[in-house]
């Protein structure tokens, strides 16, 4: 759905606060939104023009990437930043929804999603980000991501699929039929070790209809 004679794509960023949307971001093309394990640090929406002259990967002319603020801060925040959600939504041909896959508690994006949907171009192409796959705990016995490899271990390999198949259906459950959402659309990577990126890359700039 990217308009050929504007030659402009849209890429946003949602997710929790803390996710990696921002870390993801400067991972992928070498961006300088802020980070913070501890303090939400993006407070409005921050957008970048990236041109094929300077990253010869994107697949059209140019690339718009929004990073948002995280949902999920505080309910005064929530409100506060849905007006940008609000805002953005309905511009995005590629929306990148970023989660993580440490963590089994996904009721805020269920929550936040179900606000959202109403507003999504029924041709937008959703990506699942699911970050921190380096994180995936796994038995004490096993060893987790491999630091020097800067890949998953087999334990966590093994695991993944499972971890895909629950994420698919937390989100599932809210999209029903609003838009075609696969297992496919769930892309696993670590924004700190950048493993899974061509896969995001290729999924976030050219799995656009
Ligand atoms: N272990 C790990 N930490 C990550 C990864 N990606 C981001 N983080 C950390 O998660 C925290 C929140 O990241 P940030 O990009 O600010 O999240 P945002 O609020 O969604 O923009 C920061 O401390 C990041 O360094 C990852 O792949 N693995
Ligand atoms: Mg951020």
């Amino acid at each position: 759905m990217n308009d050929s004679t504007t030659e402009l794509l849209t890429v946003v960023f949602f997710g929790k606060t803390g996710a990696g949307k921002s870390s993801t971001l400067n991972a992928l093309f070498n961006l300088n939104c802020n980070t913070d394990a501890a303090v939400a640090c993006t407070k409005e929406p921050q957008e970048f023009i990236l041109s094929r002259s300077q990253y010869s990967f994107l697949p059209i002319e140019q690339v718009r990437v929004v990073d948002m603020p995280g949902i999920a801060e505080s309910r005064e925040a929530d409100e506060k930043y849905l007006p940008f959600y609000e805002k953005w939504t309905p511009l995005t041909h590629s929306l990148t929804w970023v989660t993580q896959a440490d963590t089994r508690a996904y009721k805020r994006d269920q929550l936040f999603l179900m606000k959202l949907l109403p507003l999504f171009h029924p041709h937008l192409t959703l990506t699942i980000a699911l970050n921190k796959v380096d994180c995936l705990s796994v038995d004490e016995t096993e060893s987790g991501f491999d630091t020097v490899l800067k890949q998953p271990s087999s334990a966590q390999l093994k695991i993944l699929p499972e971890k895909v198949d629950d994420v698919y259906s937390v989100f599932a459950d809210i999209i029903g039929d609003t838009l075609s959402f696969q297992k496919s659309d769930i892309v696993p990577y670590t924004a700190f070790y950048g493993w899974g990126f061509e896969d995001l890359l290729n999924k976030i700039l050219t799995g656009v209809k």
